[in-house]
């Protein structure tokens, strides 16, 4: 059972009380320790407060790659009692003014280096009056230099809104989730403490931006509950990685299965020795690429399914309890069941969608959506899963990635797993592809390895090996191989830009 105040600011109890001299942001001119942390935050608080005029309740967009400011940022918006809106890097001048008006954002502390869409932006939403820039060349840190290393922190209420994560979603109008000063206190004691049981000696690091609440987690909730530390990596990808591993001695790592397969190649080759925690989550991990990495680094991938709006992890397993191709178990703290269309439970082995219920919600700003995602206090995930005979969850495809061909049920997710299994195969994505006969054929996109080359040969030996490794009506009957695969900037694979191209 998890018991908080009721007043209570979340990063008072992430930064304020856990004030040391130990290291807690590692950057590239040497590491700040929490103490040095809590300053910058307290000095920005400052300056949003009496500069920018913030008042509590103010919505703060944020906006830079993976920095050690955007970290201080975070932390001084909700110290002031502000509410963060953290947003993808990537996004471009349509996506923040539908974000700006729909969270009504009166502030923004951006990078210097991505200042100009957001002032497009801004000259279409006259809500947002005070920005100001930091980074190279910025305003902010120049004012900081005048203020006072300390400031008295809002005392919030547990239930007050701390943030509002807007979901990039892989089709449709994004949707805001909020998430409470408690919520983000709960997703540490509950995946933080119970799966991923961080310790005060690790070094965090990560490939998705802090806006994805996935980010958020790696990057300050679960380290700086634990008094860990955390390496900010600013152009994620396979070489910064590395290096953070081999160089910079990170131990935890949080990345999408695609992070893990772009690494397969070369993490062999270097001194992987200081790896002690990987965390994948965003799309499902195959059983493939979690072996394949723990025979190269002996280290056991920590998969996990949470959303945007749960904030973080629901079902997942750790250590001796980590069954490679399953997802997990319900996290201590949450429930999760597999249900029929009308929200009965379904029994263990049987197909259905997802639900899931705990001690983080999820709460949409202003949208009518909400009452279809969330039934009598359980939330449909859009996910669809199987339990098995010892309570453990296995994905078989997202709910719209189901294809229908000739009468049978196959999900794209499970032919892309077989297909992941084949050395020539980086990445793949599985559709499916309208068909006069069979109303729709399996249809796979796939990326080739360095070295590979596509042709009709290796296309029949693809087939033929999916027949070897699941029911042989499930094979693509299609392969198309690409150069890339459409994903959101939160790595997520776009299946539904592929079927509409089926379409066309
Ligand atoms: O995609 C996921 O599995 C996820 C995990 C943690 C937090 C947020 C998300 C969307």
């Amino acid at each position: 059972e998890l018991s908080y105040p009721e007043r209570l600011n979340a990063a008072a109890e992430l930064l304020d009380k856990m004030v040391s001299g130990r290291p807690a942001v590692h950057t590239d001119e040497g590491a700040w320790s929490y103490r040095d942390l809590l300053e910058k935050a307290n000095r920005i608080s400052r300056v949003l407060t009496e500069d920018m005029h913030l008042v509590p309740g103010n919505r703060v967009l944020l906006r830079a790659p993976n920095t050690p400011m955007l970290i201080a940022a975070w932390f001084a918006v909700l110290k002031a009692g502000g509410i963060v809106v953290a947003t993808m890097p990537l996004l471009r001048k349509p996506e923040l003014l539908k974000i700006i008006g729909k969270a009504q954002v009166t502030h923004a502390l951006t990078d210097t280096r991505l200042t100009e869409d957001l002032e497009a932006a801004r000259a279409g939403q006259p809500v947002l009056e005070n920005v100001m820039t930091f980074g190279p060349g910025g305003e902010l840190e120049e004012r900081m230099a005048s203020k006072p290393a300390d400031f008295e922190t809002v005392e919030t209420a547990a239930e007050d809104v701390a943030i509002i994560a807007f979901t990039s979603g892989t089709t449709g109008e994004p949707k805001g989730c909020m998430h409470s000063h408690r919520d983000l206190l709960a997703v540490c004691d509950t995946f933080g403490k119970r799966v991923l049981k961080a310790q005060p000696d690790e070094v965090f690091t990560g490939t998705p931006p802090l806006a994805f609440t996935y980010g958020l987690g790696g990057y300050t909730l679960f380290p700086m509950r634990a008094g860990a530390s955390v390496l900010p990596i600013e152009k994620p990808g396979p070489d910064a990685l590395l290096e953070a591993i081999e160089r910079r001695g990170a131990t935890t790592i949080f990345t999408a299965p695609t992070g893990y397969r772009a690494l397969l190649d070369s993490i062999g080759e270097i001194d992987a020795s200081s790896l002690r925690k990987c965390v994948s989550a965003g799309e499902p991990l195959p059983a493939a690429t979690s072996d394949a990495w723990f025979e190269k680094t002996g280290v056991r991938i920590i998969d996990g399914i949470g959303s945007t709006e749960m904030l973080h992890i629901f079902i997942s397993a750790s250590g001796e309890d980590i069954r490679p191709g399953s997802t997990g178990k319900p996290v201590p703290g949450y429930r999760a069941r597999v249900v029929a269309d009308d929200m009965s439970p379904l029994p263990p082995g049987e197909v259905g969608k997802l639900a899931v219920k705990g001690p983080t919600g999820c709460r949409y700003l202003a949208d009518p959506r909400q009452a279809d995602y969330v039934v009598d206090g359980w939330n449909i995930t859009g996910d669809s899963y199987r339990m098995d005979e010892d309570g453990y969850f296995w994905f078989q495809a997202r709910t719209d990635d189901m294809i229908i061909s000739a009468g049978y049920n196959i999900s794209g997710p499970e032919v892309e797993a077989a297909l992941l299994g084949h050395r020539a195969v980086s990445e793949c994505a599985v559709v499916a592809s309208p068909d006069e006969e069979r109303g729709n054929i399996v249809k796979a996109f796939v990326v080739l390895r360095e070295g590979a080359s596509g042709g009709p040969e290796l296309v029949k030996e693809l087939q033929d090996f999916v027949k070897g490794r699941i029911a042989p009506y499930k094979y693509p009957r299609a392969v198309e191989f690409v150069d890339e695969l459409p994903k959101t900037q939160t790595g997520k694979i776009q299946r539904f830009k592929l079927r509409e191209l089926e379409k066309e």
